[in-house]
C-alpha cells in the first residue's frame, strides 16, 4: 500500500463530544447538519438567520481506519490534508500532532510514529473562524478595515479563509467548516515529491524543451533516481536529498514541435502528460505548449492591456467567477464542469477567479486546460485592507508560494493578480482615507510579498498588482481612469446610469462590470414558497437580495425600458432581459473598438445561493437571458450597432484569424412586421479587427425596427442578428401576438408567429437544461427551429413543457 484514501463517512461530534451523526468528507459541517435533519437548507426562505450558530460553534470530525503492519514497515506516513476550513487541531490516536490555521495551504503532517498496526483514530477538531478574526484584529498594531458592506462577519481579513464565507453582496453568511478536498495518508519510502513545475521555451523554429523543476523531501538523507517523461520520451537523473533542507532536481526534454494549445475559439487543446517519478512517489501534470505574453505597452491613448498566445492578440471575452456554492459539499465535479462548459457554449475563452472565495479545486483548472478558458487569477484577498505584520505576510507568503506551484504548470494560467480592489478599498474607509500614508505603505508592504512571490516562483508568468488598477506603481482611480490597465466598470449598476452610459469609456480591458437581475422561475418556485411570495418587495424575496440597492435599481430600470410588466412571471422575464440588454451594450461596443479594448469580462458567471445577483447563469444552473446573450455578443464575428447623433452606425467584429469576407444586410420592419427598406453593404473584415460597415440616417418616430444580419459565406446565422430599436422599447406599439410551438423531434421546436415577436424566451422549466438559442426575433414568415440539451439523465422536454415569454406580452 502506497496510499490510503481518508476520503468516505466520518463522524461528526459538537463541542462537548457528543456524537451527531454521520458527515461525508470532503465536505462541510453545514450539509452534514442538514443531511441530518438538524438544520434546514440555507437556501430556503430565511433559513439562513436561525443558523448562524453553526458557524459560531465548535465541531470535531472522527473517523477510524486500519493500517497494516507491512504499510508501515519502513515507510515514512504522511497526513495530506488540503481545503481545510479553517483553524482545526489534528489528532491521531488521541496525540495532538497539528494545528491548522488556512485554507488556503496544503498540509502534510508527518504521522509515522503516531500509527499503529491495525485500528487508528484521526480526530479534527474545528474552533470557530469568526472568533479567530476578531481575537487577531484586537493583535493588531493599527485597525485593517475590513470589508464592512459585504462581510456579516468582523475581521475576516485578518485569517486565511475565503472572504465571501462572511457574506457578499451576493451571497449568505454561513462561515462553513469542513474539509474540501480528498485526505490521504501517504506511506513514502523514504523521500517524496514536494512540488512540481514544468516550464516550457519555446524556440523560434517551433520546438520546445520542457523543463521539469522538481522539489523533494526525504525522513533522513539519501540520493534518489528521478526520472521526467513526457511526449513519449524520459530522462533521468540522480537528486541529492537531505533530510533537513530537502532538494531539488531541474530535469530538460527536447520535445520537437508540439501541437500547440490555444485559447478557445482560437484553435484546439492538445494536452500532454508529464510525468516525474521518484521511488515511491510520483507527480502527474497536464501540460498544454504555448507562450503567452501580457502585452502592456504604451500607446497614444495611454497603455494597451491584453493577452497575446501563440503569437495572436486575444481578445479575453468572459466572465468572473466565484465559489460554485456556499455549501462546499455541493461543489462537485459535475457542476464545476457544467458552469464551464457553459462559459465555452456561450463563445468565452477567459474566466477570472475572484479574490474572495478559494484558489479553486483541481476540477475547476482541468476543466479550463481541457476546455481553453484562460484563467485570470486573483490571489484571495478582496475588498479589505491586510495586515503587514511579519506574521500575517510569513503565513501569506507560504500560501502564495504553495498556490503558484501548484498551479504554474497549467496552460490555462494566464495571470497572476495580487487582489480584487484592494487598492481601490483604501478609499471606501475613513481611517484609511484620513491616513493614507500609513495604508498606502502598509498595502505596498503586503502586494510586495506576492510580487515577489510570483518572481520567484513563477518568473515566466506576469503579477499584476490589483484589479483594477492601471499598471505598475499606479495608484489612480481604475474604476473610471479607462487609458491603461484593467478597469471594473460599475456606473451603470451601482450609480444608476442608463446603458447608454457604456459608451462613454473605452476599457483597455475591463475585468468587472454587471447588472442584476431575478433567477429563473424554477429557482424562485424553489426557494420563495407560495404564490403569494412571488412579489419583488415580499419579506423572501428581498432576504434574497444581497445588494440594499438592487431591487428599487431592478424596477427604476425596467421604467425607464419598459412598460410595467403585468405580472411576476413577466417582472422576472424582464428583469433577466434588461440586464442581458445592459451588458450586451457595453460588450458589442467595447469589442467594437478593438484593439484599443481587448477585453470584457462581465460581472458574474455563478451564483452560491438561489438570489437576485449579477449571475448569467443561476444557482439552478438554469441560463439566464444574459447567457443566451452572450453567446450572441460573444460570436467570434459579430455586429456592433449603435445610435449615434441620429444615425444607426454598425460596425463589424471579427476575432478570426484571417479576414471574413461579410455582407451587411440591413432590414427596416414596420411594427406589424412589414418590410419598408432593405440595403446591402460588402466588406472585408481584417484578422483581428473590428470596422465600420454601414451608417444610414435613422428614424425619429417610434414606428420601426432595424434587424441586421451579418451575412458570411452565404450564411446569415441568427448567432450573428442584431436587432435595434431606434428608442426606448417602452415607446413602441408592440403588436400582440401569440408565438407557436411544434414539435419537430425530440427536443426540437419550431416556433413561430404572424406578427413580430421580439426577445423570444422559451423555457423547459422544471427540466435542467438548455436551448440552443433564446430571446430572439420571431419575424412573420420566419420561424426559428431550436433546440434543448438536457443536463445528462433528464427527460427532453415536449411541446406541452414550455413557457414562451416575448416583450409584447409582458404587459398585456
Ligand atoms: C465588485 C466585486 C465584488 C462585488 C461586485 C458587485 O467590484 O469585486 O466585490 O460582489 O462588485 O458589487
Amino acid at each position: 500500500m502506497t496510499q490510503l484514501s481518508l476520503a468516505g463517512s466520518w463522524q461528526l461530534s459538537d463541542a462537548k463530544g457528543e456524537a451527531v451523526g454521520p458527515c461525508p468528507i470532503p465536505g462541510d459541517v453545514h450539509s452534514a447538519l442538514i443531511a441530518l435533519g438538524r438544520i434546514g437548507s440555507p437556501y430556503e426562505g430565511t433559513n439562513e438567520t436561525d443558523m448562524q450558530w453553526v458557524g459560531e460553534a465548535s465541531w470535531e470530525i472522527g473517523r477510524t481506519f486500519d493500517v497494516s503492519a507491512e504499510a508501515l514497515a519502513n515507510r515514512w506516513a504522511v497526513l495530506e490534508l488540503e481545503f481545510v476550513d479553517t483553524f482545526a487541531e489534528v489528532f491521531v490516536n488521541d496525540q495532538s500532532l497539528a494545528k491548522l490555521g488556512s485554507c488556503f495551504i496544503r498540509h502534510r503532517i508527518d504521522v509515522t510514529e503516531a500509527l499503529r498496526p491495525g485500528a487508528n483514530t484521526l480526530r479534527i477538531r474545528f474552533s470557530p473562524a469568526g472568533a479567530e478574526a476578531i481575537a487577531r484584529a484586537k493583535r493588531q498594531p493599527f485597525p485593517i478595515p475590513w470589508s464592512v458592506s459585504n462581510n456579516r462577519v468582523p475581521d475576516l481579513n485578518m485569517i486565511r479563509k475565503p472572504q465571501s464565507h462572511g457574506g457578499w453582496d451576493w451571497g449568505l453568511c454561513l462561515m462553513v467548516a469542513g474539509i474540501y478536498a480528498e485526505p490521504v495518508l501517504h506511506f513514502y519510502d523514504a523521500a517524496r515529491i514536494e512540488a512540481v513545475q514544468i516550464r516550457q521555451r519555446h524556440h523560434a523554429d517551433g520546438t520546445v524543451t520542457a523543463i521539469a523543476e522538481i522539489e523533494l523531501l526525504a525522513q533522513a538523507d539519501i540520493t534518489v533516481p528521478v526520472a521526467f517523461e513526457l511526449a513519449g520520451k524520459t530522462v533521468r537523473a540522480e537528486a541529492k536529498i537531505s533530510a533537513e533542507h530537502g532538494g531539488k532536481a531541474t530535469l530538460s526534454l527536447d520535445i520537437g514541435k508540439p501541437e500547440l494549445w490555444w485559447p478557445a475559439g482560437h484553435g484546439d487543446q492538445p494536452l500532454y502528460e508529464a510525468v516525474v517519478t521518484i521511488p515511491g512517489d510520483t507527480a502527474r501534470r497536464k501540460i498544454g505548449f504555448r507562450t503567452l505574453e501580457v502585452v502592456t505597452e504604451k500607446d497614444e491613448a495611454g497603455a494597451s492591456m491584453f493577452f497575446r498566445v501563440n503569437g495572436i492578440d486575444i481578445f479575453s471575452k468572459g466572465a468572473n467567477w466565484i465559489p460554485a456554492d456556499a455549501l462546499p459539499s455541493a461543489i462537485t465535479t459535475e457542476r464545476i464542469d457544467a458552469l464551464l462548459t457553459a462559459a465555452v457554449e456561450a463563445n468565452m475563452n477567459m474566466i477570472r477567479v475572484w479574490g474572495g472565495g478559494f484558489y479553486e479545486f483541481d476540477a475547476f483548472y482541468d476543466a479550463c486546460d481541457r476546455l481553453g478558458l484562460l484563467v485570470w487569477q486573483d490571489m484571495m484577498f478582496s475588498c479589505s485592507q491586510y495586515p503587514s505584520t511579519p506574521d500575517f505576510l510569513a503565513e501569506i507568503d507560504l500560501e502564495l508560494r504553495y498556490q503558484i506551484k501548484r498551479l504554474s504548470s497549467r496552460p490555462s494560467i494566464a495571470l497572476w493578480c495580487g487582489d480584487n480592489e484592494v487598492i481601490g478599498s483604501l478609499n471606501w474607509f475613513e481611517i484609511s482615507r484620513n491616513n493614507r500614508d500609513r495604508y498606502l505603505v502598509n498595502y505596498d508592504r503586503f502586494n510586495r510579498v506576492i510580487d515577489q512571490a510570483v518572481q520567484d516562483t513563477d518568473p515566466d508568468r506576469r503579477f499584476w498588482p490589483s484589479s483594477p488598477c492601471n499598471g505598475d506603481m499606479d495608484y489612480g482611480d481604475a474604476w473610471h481612469d479607462d487609458s491603461s490597465g484593467d478597469l471594473h466598470f460599475w456606473d451603470v449598476w451601482h450609480s444608476n446610469k442608463n446603458f447608454d452610459h457604456y459608451y462613454t469609456v473605452k476599457p483597455r480591458f475591463c475585468s468587472e462590470f454587471g447588472f442584476q437581475s431575478f433567477p429563473s422561475m424554477t429557482g424562485i418556485r424553489a426557494f420563495a414558497g407560495g404564490r403569494e411570495n412571488w412579489n419583488a418587495t415580499s419579506p423572501v424575496m428581498e432576504f434574497h437580495q444581497r445588494d440594499g440597492a438592487g431591487n428599487s435599481r431592478i424596477i427604476d430600470t425596467m421604467a425607464r425600458y419598459f412598460r410595467v410588466p403585468s405580472g411576476f412571471e413577466s417582472f422576472v422575464y424582464l428583469s433577466q432581459l434588461q440586464q442581458a440588454l445592459a451588458i450586451e451594450t457595453a460588450v458589442r461596443y467595447w469589442r467594437s473598438q478593438k484593439p484599443h479594448s481587448m477585453g470584457a469580462l462581465y460581472w458574474q458567471l455563478n451564483d452560491v445561493w438561489p438570489a437576485v445577483s449579477w449571475s448569467s447563469i443561476d444557482h439552478s444552473l438554469a441560463w439566464k437571458t444574459l447567457h443566451y446573450h452572450a453567446k450572441r455578443f460573444f460570436a467570434p464575428v459579430a455586429l456592433a450597432a449603435r445610435m449615434l447623433d441620429g444615425k444607426l452606425v454598425v460596425r463589424a467584429i471579427n476575432d478570426r484569424h484571417e479576414t471574413v469576407a461579410l455582407e451587411t444586410r440591413l432590414r427596416s420592419f414596420d411594427l406589424d412586421g412589414t418590410l419598408i427598406a432593405e440595403r446591402h453593404a460588402k466588406a472585408n473584415v481584417p484578422a483581428d479587427r473590428a470596422i465600420e460597415v454601414m451608417t444610414i440616417p435613422a428614424p425619429t418616430a417610434q414606428d420601426r425596427f432595424y434587424v441586421i444580419d451579418a451575412v458570411v459565406d452565404g450564411v446569415a446565422s441568427p448567432e450573428r442578428q442584431v436587432v435595434v430599436f431606434p428608442d426606448v422599447p417602452k415607446r413602441f406599439e408592440l403588436p400582440a401576438t401569440e408565438v407557436s410551438v411544434q414539435d419537430v423531434g425530440p427536443g426540437r421546436f419550431l416556433l413561430s408567429s404572424e406578427a413580430p415577436a421580439f426577445h423570444v424566451r422559451a423555457e423547459a422549466e422544471g427540466i435542467p437544461g438548455h436551448f440552443d438559442d433564446a430571446s430572439f426575433l420571431l419575424l412573420p414568415g420566419e420561424p426559428r427551429i431550436v433546440t434543448f440539451k438536457a443536463e445528462p439523465g433528464q427527460r427532453m422536454p415536449t411541446a406541452a413543457d414550455l413557457t414562451i415569454h416575448h416583450l409584447g406580452e409582458t404587459y398585456r
